[in-house]
């Protein structure tokens, strides 16, 4: 065994031991992977991570709703993140922006912010989790996102729904979480439109999901059967994230 995987190793092995009793020798057999190349044991964990993302997504109750609160717990100032700092905010010009729809879609016409708000809107006063060990409650107005996919004939049996933003992020979720009925294309936070910071001009507000799968400055929509992936996601942050 080369001595710079071990680490790697020896943590796969006992990931594998306690979620199935599974040891590394099985493991060899059933990967057909000799585990002493390192670009193997990386590829063996990710498959151990998409499979862990199947059963969580099983477990996903569609019906179950996010917890909701009173307008007096909103969080102010409400905090600010990204992967770069408040000063490095894209600022989308409404005047030049249009959604770009693709993949699985029958209608792909782009939709300006004029359009979307021609959609029934509504607001919820949801909790905001990130990783980076803070929460926050916050209150976001929009489309259900239900209704937007229904509006632009989404195959609704897709496996997942993805998102690129005007920042260079992207992420992705499952259909059912798309469908789920607090997904919503956020155009509003609070009283007025979503500023640069949060996300102008909508964000994609998933409670049941942890903040990094709530993509802000939406630039493209796409319906897809093949795993996007995301910005946070391919660096190893759980895929499912979510409840
Ligand atoms: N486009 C874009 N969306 C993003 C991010 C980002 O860097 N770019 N960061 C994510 C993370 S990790 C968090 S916690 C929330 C922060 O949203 P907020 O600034 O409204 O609090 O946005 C998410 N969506
Ligand atoms: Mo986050």
């Amino acid at each position: 065994m080369n001595e710079p995987h071990r680490p790697a190793l020896a943590r796969l092995e006992r990931r594998l031991f306690l979620r199935s009793s599974l040891s590394l020798g099985a493991l060899t057999l059933l990967s057909g992977c000799d585990l002493t190349d390192g670009d193997a044991v990386d590829r063996v964990l990710w498959a151990l991570s998409r499979w862990n993302d199947r059963v969580q997504a099983a477990l996903f109750n569609p019906d179950r709703l996010a917890p909701t609160y009173p307008a007096a717990a909103i969080t102010d100032p409400f905090p600010f993140n990204a992967f770069y700092d408040e000063s490095d905010v894209p600022l989308v010009e409404e005047a030049s922006y249009k959604l770009e729809l693709s993949g699985l879609i029958a209608d792909k016409a782009p939709w300006t912010v004029a359009q979307l708000r021609t959609l029934p809107q509504e607001s919820q006063i949801t909790r905001h989790i990130c990783v980076e060990g803070w929460s926050a409650i916050g209150q976001w107005r929009g489309v259900r996102f239900r209704t937007f996919l229904e509006r632009i004939g989404a195959d609704l049996r897709a496996r997942y729904v993805g998102f690129r933003c005007a920042d260079r992020y992207y992420s992705s979720i499952d259909m059912a979480t798309a469908l789920h009925p607090q997904t919503m294309l956020a155009l509003d936070f609070r009283d007025a439109p979503l500023p640069p910071k949060y996300g102008y001009p909508m964000k994609l507000r998933v409670p049941t999901k942890l903040g990094f799968k709530n993509p802000k400055h939406i630039a493209a929509i796409f319906v897809t059967n093949d795993y996007p992936g995301g910005y946070w996601e391919d660096q190893g942050y759980n895929w499912f994230s979510g409840s």
